[in-house]
């Protein structure tokens, strides 16, 4: 009666790529080509938005601003102590918190988005209670 024991054999392959000096006497070094170019437009840091669910079903502040082509970030802080959602079904937002917890979400915002949406909490009765408010995505640049 044997153990077996089952080796694993790590196999590090290093490849070094070099590339050969190519010229020989009387050549004269070229100068390296710059990189192409591709200046990336610098990233807008996203927008951060804090809305509180708050006991009596409401959503402070009922009212939220973001940008076209800026990412959002939503900070849902649920004072409640009950579960609450928060969602904007044009922008694709769901987002749950249960009661004290604290959630966030990065929120895409296209450039096409610029508009004016419903937010609101989706657990029954809890809209009808009061729990909306909306979404003003204005256009970019537009501070
Ligand atoms: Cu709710």
């Amino acid at each position: 009666m044997g153990m077996a024991a089952a080796g694993l054999v790590a196999l590090l392959l290093a490849s070094t790529s070099c590339s050969g000096d190519r010229g020989g006497f009387g050549s004269r070094p070229s100068p390296t080509p710059e990189p192409p170019a591709i200046s990336p437009e610098p990233l807008p840091s996203p927008l951060q938005v804090v809305v509180r669910a708050r006991e009596g079903f409401r959503f402070e502040p009922a009212s939220i601003r973001a940008e076209a082509g800026r990412a959002l970030e939503i900070v849902l802080r649920n004072e409640d102590d009950r579960a609450h959602t928060f969602v904007v079904d044009e922008l694709n937002v769901l987002m749950l918190a249960g009661g004290g917890q604290t959630v966030r979400a990065a929120v895409a915002i296209h450039l096409g988005n610029a508009g004016m949406f419903a937010f609101y909490c989706q657990i029954p009765g809890h809209r009808a209670g009061g729990m909306e408010g909306r979404v003003r995505v204005v256009p970019p640049g537009s501070g």
